[in-house]
């Protein structure tokens, strides 16, 4: 029912128009089950190229991160024409670390393209995203992607959607959706699996059909609820959302509504709504587009702008607390500088700042425990953290990071930890691996089901504090073919500590270059991050013990040479080749008394500090305190 939705909630008198030539469409699914590869096609076969092969792959997902993980980092408008109709896309990122991007943009549309692989089903975020859909009134339509996959189950799939509809489904009206059938890759649908249409025809049809235009009161005062934030370098900032009520002209007076009340009244330089992956500049807007207004450099997402008689704001989207947090300091590496920005903790703040306002699941707070310049930063989880990490260093800063750890709350003296619901997949011949992994990481069973074609499906309760690293473990302890997700559940009283899974660390004692004759040495007790050449510093993490113990190693070190001739023998040694550990990976292997160090061009773990008599120092300070 489309007046269940807050944003679209009529004054009592007010008169309701319906836009029957506009749709708006938010497209939801769990992570990879192929939204961003529809929305691509649904584009193509609009006609927004006029050459359609010419655009190439996932076109929506135009960040370089975006391109390289192959995942959706930020949601997305673009809008395409159906004939006399014209359909806003809005494409949001599936990964549970990005949920506050669909928290932020679901507002904006009516109906909801919910996408379920044909062969994983509904997984825990097609659940999150599908509830809140839901809750705000959307109107659903659900398409079964990739029937073509050979363990493509459709069927079952259908059945286990049906079930989830009816544990979330707000009023009956939600209960009957049409289902769809698609192999997105392909640009095909239709009403069955083993009857696909050419192209995306019975998805456009669909759409048109079965999601509701726009119900809303046109002529009262403007209101708009900005859901997104964009920069040009002429206009500057440009806040983009669906106009809920009235209508906007350039040219007119309105006012921006903030966190801390209304600020000033201004005149409305420019708006556009969106067409194809662009903008359109427009004199006006109707209520239930969705607009883009350049002109208000200091508005906010969440803020409404309004027609300036009429002040009156609309409610700012829920968005959920983060679960992980990792103190973020300025660089003071001996190394700091060389090949990036070392910045001082101002100018850190300064670029925190300003990823706050886009980055709405992000939390940001002056570190409190003796780390000078340093900022605790909180996410929705490790993926949310590590992207921001490495879109600073593309950015040329330098900075070090601490490890991540999980958000504890304090409630009524107790003290609480998050938890998560975890989904494993896994071949039948690797189940005993996954009971062995997650065990100590006090995992409950929650439920177990063959899982047809790959073996089976576990569900567990876990703590978020368990989860940090398992993915990385699970995956080389089953060579690859485990899938783990996980969503955030709910908060509940703190569990015994988990036993560290890391081993100790490779510490180097002096600074110089790593040689190949003190590689050759530590090798067999050590898993070395360093080749010959590289450059290292006292106090610098090379590699990891084999040992649960520390290990202090002169990785600089010279062979002597007391013989003019090296022996033949010792040059045959052969060298292990390093292990380079991703940036998701060194995350995982911080210990508590170590800082990654991230330049634009190297990763470096280091001790908190550098000399043994420093550590020393330190251990003897946190033993007698407690
Ligand atoms: N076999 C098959 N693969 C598909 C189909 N549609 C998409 N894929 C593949 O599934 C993977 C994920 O597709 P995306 O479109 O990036 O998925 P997404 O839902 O946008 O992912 P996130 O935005 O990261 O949540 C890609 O490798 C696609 O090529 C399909 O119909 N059949
Ligand atoms: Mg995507």
């Amino acid at each position: 029912m489309l007046t269940t939705s807050p944003l679209a909630a009529p004054q009592p008198a007010a008169v309701l128009t319906r836009r029957e030539q506009l749709r708006n469409i938010a497209v939801i699914a769990h992570v990879d089950h192929g939204k961003t590869t529809l929305v691509d096609h649904l584009l193509k076969q609009s006609k927004v190229f006029r050459d359609p092969t010419a655009a190439g792959e996932l076109i929506m997902d135009s960040n370089e991160l975006e391109r390289e993980r192959g995942i959706t980092v930020f949601a997305k408008n673009a809008a395409i024409q159906a004939g006399e109709v014209k359909i806003n896309l809005i494409d949001t990122p599936g990964h549970a670390d990005f949920s506050s991007e669909v928290e932020r943009t679901l507002s904006m549309a009516d109906g909801c393209l919910l996408l379920v692989d044909a062969a994983e089903g509904p997984l825990p975020q097609t659940r999150f995203v599908l509830g809140l859909a839901l809750k705000l009134g959307l109107r659903p339509l659900v398409v079964v992607n990739k029937v073509d996959r050979k363990d493509a189950r459709p069927a079952e799939v259908v059945e286990e959607v049906a079930d989830l509809f009816l544990e979330l489904a707000h009023d009956p009206e939600q209960l009957s959706y049409p289902v769809l059938y698609a192999i997105a890759r392909e640009g095909r649908a239709g009403p069955a699996p083993d009857q696909l249409a050419p192209d995306l025809g019975p998805l456009f049809r669909a759409i048109l059909q079965h999601v509701p235009p726009p119900l809303v009161d046109a002529t009262g005062p403007a209101q708009l609820l900005v859901c997104a934030l964009d920069y040009d370098p002429h206009r500057g900032r440009i806040a983009i959302g669906r106009l809920v009520r009235g209508r906007l002209q350039r040219g007119q007076t309105i006012r921006c509504l903030g966190i801390d009340g209304p600020a000033p009244p201004v005149r409305l330089a420019e708006l556009f709504v969106f067409q194809g992956l662009g903008r359109q500049p427009v004199e006006v807007a109707e209520a239930g587009d969705i607009v883009a207004v350049a002109g208000l450099p200091s508005v906010a997402i969440g803020d409404t702008i309004a027609d300036a008689g009429t002040p009156e704001a609309l409610p700012r989207p829920a968005i959920t607390e983060p679960t992980v947090q990792l103190t973020l300091l300025p660089n003071t590496s001996p190394f700091a500088g060389q090949d990036g920005k070392a910045v001082t903790s101002r100018q850190l703040k300064e670029r925190l700042d300003r990823e706050l306002e886009t980055n709405v699941g992000l939390r940001v707070r002056p570190s409190e425990n003796g780390e000078v310049g340093g900022f605790v930063v909180a996410g929705r989880g490790e993926l949310h953290l590590a992207i921001l990490l490495e879109t600073l260093r593309r950015e040329g800063l330098e900075f070090a990071v601490s490890r991540p750890e999980v958000i504890l709350k304090r409630e009524a003296g107790r003290l609480l930890e998050p938890f998560e619901e975890v989904v494993i997949t896994v071949p039948q011949e690797h189940l005993g691996t996954v009971t062995e992994l997650v065990g100590p990481r006090q995992a409950i069973l929650e439920h177990m089901s063959p899982d047809e074609g790959r073996g089976a499906r576990l569900i567990y309760r876990m703590p978020t504090r368990g989860l940090i690293g398992l993915r990385g473990a699970l995956l080389t302890a089953t060579r690859g073919t485990a899938t783990v997700t996980s969503r955030f559940v709910d908060y509940a009283p703190m569990g015994p500590p988990i036993p560290r899974q890391r081993n100790g660390a490779v510490i180097a004692t002096e600074t110089g270059t790593a040689t190949a004759y003190a590689i050759a040495n530590a090798q067999e007790r050590a898993r070395l991050f360093v080749a010959p050449g590289t450059p290292v510093y006292e106090g610098m993490v090379v590699g990891l013990n084999s040992r649960e113990n520390d290990l202090p190693f002169n990785i600089a070190k010279e062979k002597k040479l007391t013989n003019v001739r090296s022996s033949t023998a010792e040059i045959a040694v052969k060298l292990e080749p390093p292990f380079i550990p991703s940036l998701d990976q060194y995350l995982e292997l911080i210990a508590d008394d170590e800082l990654l160090e991230l330049t634009p061009k190297h990763l470096r773990l280091r001790k908190r500090y550098l000399t043994a008599n420093e550590r020393e120092k330190a251990a003897r300070i946190a033993g007698s305190s407690q």
